[in-house]
């Protein structure tokens, strides 16, 4: 469980139909970009506007005692305090009229919390295409999808995310940049759960605690997205690196051409199940899928 996630080839030969032809009805339809710009704020503060992540070294892949990684250097690189919020997503699509890869298949990837499990091979078993889910309905419809102004934005494709990145002036962050900036300044050995949890064992970050799929405890009090900055900022006053939402890097995961490192782990993530709860953890994403936990930040070459 070190590097990827037990069943995500299972999640990717799902997903395929959907480029192979599996759901054609486009419907954007949803909520209303206007809405979701005009929601109240969510209930976390967090400081807007992007964060200086000074030159410098990270030890890429260090993943506690033992596993020291490799040290590349990286320049110094503007990047979000937080990850890109459904509101903000909202301004860009009233700016350009963006159409997402969800909105276009008419059907995305979404988290349903099974009843029963049979083994854990199958990932299928919590992982439905559900109609008419996307970025402005998480859900793909009803009551649960009216209130998320200001969590992080999902059900977006690498090509979504990397339009955002550039209507707003930036790039999406390399895997070096992402996990240098995930450290925080942090130098030397750390246990790997310390990115996610505190010494007594409280969280600092969105995952999951239980049984994954079938339990949640729930001690960091949100059982799905949560709004971002609802957890303590990094030296480097960054949010919700670890947990939340994964996040798409520009860097190509293998040499396919098709599939995009994914970084930070998601609050799907539990001790049992994923637990890449940590910068060095990463997992492959095919390109052109997007799933109700996989969102992103932009990286920058100046302030603003
Ligand atoms: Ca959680």
């Amino acid at each position: 469980m070190r590097r990827g996630l037990p069943g995500a080839a299972a999640v990717v030969a799902m997903l395929a139909g959907l480029s192979a032809g599996g759901f054609t009805t486009a419907d954007p339809a949803g909520v209303e970009v206007a809405a979701i710009r005009a929601a109240p704020p969510g209930a976390c503060k967090t400081r807007e506007g992007r964060a200086f992540i000074p030159a410098g070294e990270v030890s890429l892949g260090e993943d506690g005692p033992g596993r020291p990684g490799r040290a590349v250097t990286v320049a110094g690189f503007w990047l979000d305090r937080h990850e890109v919020t459904n509101r903000q997503f909202a301004a860009f699509v009233d700016a350009t009229g963006y159409v997402t890869q969800g909105e276009r298949d008419g059907a995305s990837a979404v988290f349903v919390q099974p009843e029963h499990l049979s083994g854990m091979d199958d990932a299928g078993q919590w992982w439905k295409l559900v109609r008419k889910a996307n970025w402005r309905r998480p859900h793909g419809g009803g009551a649960d999808d009216l209130a998320h102004a200001d969590e992080p934005v999902v059900h977006v494709a690498y090509a979504d995310a990397a339009a955002y990145a550039r209507w707003a002036g930036g790039r999406l962050p390399t895997e070096a940049e992402w996990e240098r900036a995930a450290r925080g300044d942090q130098s030397g050995p750390r246990a790997p759960q310390a990115w996610a949890y505190d010494d007594d064992g409280k969280p600092t970050a969105n995952t999951w605690q239980g049984d994954f799929p079938l339990a949640q405890s729930n001690e960091d009090h949100f059982t799905g997205l949560a709004p971002v900055g609802c957890f303590s900022p990094n030296a480097f006053g960054l949010v919700d690196m670890i947990g939340n939402v994964w996040e798409w890097t520009a860097s190509a995961a293998g040499t396919s051409g098709v599939e995009r490192l994914i970084k930070g782990g998601s609050f799907l993530c539990a001790f049992n199940y994923c637990a890449n709860f940590r910068p060095a953890a990463w997992q492959a994403q095919e390109e052109g899928i997007g799933t109700s936990h996989v969102g992103f930040r932009v990286a920058y070459e100046k302030a603003a």
